[in-house]
């Protein structure tokens, strides 16, 4: 893109889970800019006009509804958290995790009801508030900012709502999983008025298409086969799967070269059901950017 006078910031975050995730994202979408130390705030995009400020997880939302920074990616449970006026874009498919609520192993606890009248730890008062008031079950919230599992253990709270990925802090800690609250993942925003301004919604727009793309490529695999020509009229009925594959003949008589899309949720299925119709030979390349 053409650099112009108009530069957009965004704010990702400088040290945590989101952090490698989000830069390897931004690089694969063809953005260049230094790898940044402990120290730096802020890095220049080399060939898009574009700011990287790395700041904490939690100013995020706060930086971007307020207007002083246009653009951000957090998670989701970020934006739940804190309701604001910034607008989500984009899922970004990485950063995958639950809010949950957890309760001891061995505790007489077994059903949401019993949590009725009982003291709640989280780091997420709003979301756990407003979860259990639409339950109509009243608890007792107390904010923790850190090592939420081991409030149980301490006796100051008889469940916990916290995020889980693998789950492996709960069962170090003898806690296990009553309720998923909600999912999330990371997530792509801007400030809700940054699109009336043309200038910066070219930008926007040519961030969330270079976004796009690499999320459809992460998505799709590309396939190379060779299969009998007598198969056609089958391979043909694999066509939902098989996005507008490129058929043609093989210097072999009777046979033909099939190149394809395969998305990657059914492509196993796909793959099995080729070789079932007699494709060989099938090569499976990786897809860098899919661009519709
Ligand atoms: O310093 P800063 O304020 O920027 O970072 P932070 O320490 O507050 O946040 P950080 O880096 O822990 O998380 C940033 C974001 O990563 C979160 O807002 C989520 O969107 C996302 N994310 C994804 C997670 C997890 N997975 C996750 N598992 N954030 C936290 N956890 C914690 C969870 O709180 C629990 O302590 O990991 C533990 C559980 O993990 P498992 O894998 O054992 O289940
Ligand atoms: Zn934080």
């Amino acid at each position: 893109m053409q650099l112009t006078n108009t530069k957009l910031k965004v704010a990702i975050q400088k040290s945590g889970r989101l952090t490698e995730d989000t830069v390897d994202f931004l690089r694969s979408a063809g953005l260049e800019f230094d790898s940044y130390g402990k120290k730096q705030l802020f890095s220049i995009c080399r060939n898009f006009p574009l700011e990287l400020l790395f700041v904490r997880d939690d100013d995020i939302i706060d930086y971007v509804n307020s207007g002083s920074i246009d653009l951000g990616i957090v998670g989701q449970n970020m934006l739940y958290e804190k309701p604001s006026g910034v607008k989500k874009l984009l899922n970004l498919r990485y950063s995958f995790c639950k809010l949950v609520i957890g309760i001891p192993r061995d505790s007489s606890i077994n059903t949401l009801q019993d949590l009725e009248g009982k003291k709640i730890a989280t780091s997420y008062p709003y979301s756990t508030k407003q979860y259990f008031r639409k339950q109509g079950i009243s608890v007792d919230i107390i904010k923790i900012n850190g090592s939420l599992e081991i409030t149980p253990t301490l006796g100051i709270a008889d469940a916990i709502v916290d995020l889980m990925s693998s789950g492996s802090t709960m069962k170090m800690n003898d806690l296990q999983l009553l309720e998923v609250i909600f999912e999330s993942e990371a997530v792509f925003i801007a400030n809700k008025d940054m699109m009336a301004d043309e200038k910066q919604k070219k930008i926007i727009d040519s961030l969330l298409m270079r976004f796009k793309s690499v999320l459809s490529a992460k998505n799709n695999k590309y396939v190379m086969m060779n299969a009998p020509e007598t198969s056609l009229p089958r391979l043909k009925k694999l066509a939902p799967g098989l996005q507008s594959p490129t058929i043609a003949p093989l210097a072999q008589a009777g046979w033909v070269s099939v190149q394809a899309v395969i998305n990657e949720e059914i492509f196993w299925d796909t793959v099995e059901r080729l070789k079932k119709i007699g494709a060989t030979g099938i090569i499976v390349l990786p897809i860098e950017k899919m661009i519709s």
